[in-house]
């Protein structure tokens, strides 16, 4: 790589809080910071009405924030002057963003239409696209129709897809929050962990004439993917005494094709993507083929156009109508102005259980940074911590420390309008809690409402709901492949957003290598009965002997 900066990189340029926008908000923030949500809504009989977007099929409350219109006119204005429009302009044009690895960020080429032309290093990028999407379609109906089949000649039933971080969080989501589209008659695994337990657990029930193996790497060089790929090849193995079992038991999906055929897997079954699409973004890309094969190819494609519906969204509309834009500058609000650290994401419904796991990724390794795009240092925090669960069963459980704990807690509630499992009136039930959390955090109760209920003075303290608690509700009519696209693109926009006005590389994750190059030292020092030379720090040598001479047989306590 070379040694100079990137030009678009200009040294020392002013701090985010120097901006006039930044400054007016820290005097607004004053000025509102006390101020009740019951007051906010006191004040405007149509704030709930006011102060909520569309798009894409998906609808943004956001009025229950603690906002006023001119908090919302200051933040786009902050979003103006940090350039966002340009810099979002520059994305979709395949300018090369992720400065500190030079490359473009061109995840919504992976959802863009046939016919468009999205140029990267003077390359239309679609037409390759297509043909990958192409050939991830041939495939997968192959295996579904049973033109695949495995070395034996018995039909493919279970597929395993091996790979971790970006390779595995966004096929594993996506089969979870699309069960109910995917093919009953198949089992579908993910193997991420280079913990020896999940392989085994994976693959205790299966068979391996049956079984078919996506290993996911955009490197093909990550040292749990190839450790698990090799478990997999040897369980194959080990069942077939045949090496040419693995062709039809394997397929690859990579940028890497030297290491694809070092491995053993043919590149004619290999699908490609490019240095261009980041592990987190790449969902969308073949990385998403054991989607594919779970949904089908048409649901597949309905999916992409989910994306790209919000894709144009962002790219196209107005910020103070634009879904991402209003999400990742509320964020900003509450991060760098009220001083909050985390996000709680709440889906009410079932099949989301993976999409806090996988928005944590998103945000967390996107904007988890401390150098700005020109090496200064921030002075302001950057990306909040990202968790949450499925209500209502958080409501048994953390909500507590939400409503009445000490610190302030966004939190995004998702909910949709009709079930895919009708059951009783449990589809009722479970948005009047949504309904129901979003209304209690935001006006909370009283301590004349709880005296006036007949309690006693000495329990009024802790009956109190101070409320005043921000939340966003996302409703959209149906948990569709369609609808998943607009969700994971809102956030990923948004997070974009909240990583351009933070002025930070929100496409690189050099934390993630230091750990890759970290192990890969200390497993060589882990020789049977240890290293007697080991460099590191007094605490982390003695670690590693006490585990070495544990492992040997010596017992925990030395
Ligand atoms: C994602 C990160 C990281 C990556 C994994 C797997 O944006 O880069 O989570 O996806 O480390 O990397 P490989 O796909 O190269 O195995």
């Amino acid at each position: 790589m070379s040694v100079e900066p990137p030009v678009s990189i200009q040294p020392g340029t002013p701090s985010l809080t120097e901006f006039p926008a930044w400054k007016a908000l820290s005097s607004h923030f004053k000025a509102i910071r006390d101020k009740h949500l019951r007051e906010f809504f006191a004040d405007d009989a149509r704030r709930g009405e006011r102060f909520t977007a569309e798009a894409a099929g998906l609808y943004l409350d956001y009025s229950k924030n603690r906002i006023t219109a001119e908090t919302l006119r200051l933040l786009v204005q902050l979003a103006e002057e940090c350039g966002l429009q340009k810099r979002i302009a520059a994305m979709f044009e395949g300018k090369p963003i992720n400065s500190t690895e030079r490359r473009a960020v061109l995840h919504t080429a992976l959802r863009a239409p046939r016919d468009a032309q999205i140029m990267a290093d003077g390359i239309n990028v679609v037409p390759e696209v297509h043909a990958v999407l192409d050939r991830m379609t041939t495939f997968a109906n192959e295996l579904c129709s049973g033109g695949w089949r495995g070395h034996t000649g018995k039909r493919i039933r279970n597929i395993v897809n091996i790979g971790i971080g970006g390779s595995d969080l966004g096929p594993v989501m996506a089969y979870e929050a699309l069960r109910a589209y995917s093919q009953r008659d198949m089992v579908f695994r993910f193997v991420s962990n280079v913990d020896g337990t999940d392989f085994r657990e994976a693959t205790r029930d299966i068979s391996p004439e049956e079984t078919l193996f996506i290993v996911c790497s955009k490197t093909f060089t990550t040292t749990e993917t190839l450790a698990n790929a090799h478990a997999a090849r040897q369980w194959m193995l080990d069942a077939f005494d045949d090496a040419r079992a693995v062709s039809k038991h394997f397929v690859a999906v990579s940028t890497n094709t030297v290491e694809v055929s070092d491995f053993g897997i043919d590149p004619a079954n290999m699908f490609g993507f490019w240095d261009w699409v980041g592990g987190r973004y790449s969902m969308d890309s073949a990385i998403g083929l054991s989607t594919m094969i779970a949904i089908g190819p048409q649901n597949f494609r309905s999916m992409l156009a989910g994306f790209h519906a919000m894709d144009e969204h962002f790219r196209t509309t107005p910020f103070d109508r634009n879904l991402p834009v209003i999400m990742g500058l509320l964020a900003i609000w509450y991060n760098n102005f009220f001083g909050s650290e985390t996000l709680a994401v709440l889906p009410y419904d079932q099949y989301l259980k993976r999409f806090p796991a996988y928005l944590q990724q998103l945000a967390m390794e996107s904007n988890g940074k401390q150098a700005r795009l020109d090496g200064f240092p921030v002075n302001y925090q950057t990306s909040q911590i990202v968790w949450g669960e499925p209500g209502t069963n958080g409501q048994h459980s953390f909500y507590q420390l939400i409503h009445q704990g000490t610190r302030l807690i966004p939190c995004d509630f998702i909910g949709f309008c009709q079930t895919l499992n009708p059951l009783g009136n449990h589809h009722d039930l479970l948005m009047a809690n949504l309904f129901a959390q979003t209304e209690a955090l935001a006006f909370g109760k009283t301590s004349e409402e709880v005296k006036s209920e007949g309690t006693p003075d000495w329990l009024c303290p802790h009956r109190t709901f101070p409320g005043n608690r921000p939340t966003n509700t996302i409703l959209a009519e149906r948990l569709t492949p369609y609808t998943l696209g607009t969700l994971v693109a809102l956030y990923e926009h948004a997070v974009f957003t909240q990583g351009a006005i933070w002025n930070i590389d929100s496409f690189d994750q050099w934390g993630v290598e230091l750990g890759k190059e970290l192990a890969k030292r200390i497993v060589k020092e882990m020789a049977p009965m240890g290293d007697p030379n080991l460099k590191h720090d007094s605490s982390t040598n003695a670690l590693i002997r006490r585990y070495v001479g544990c492992r040997d047989g010596g017992g925990i306590t030395g």
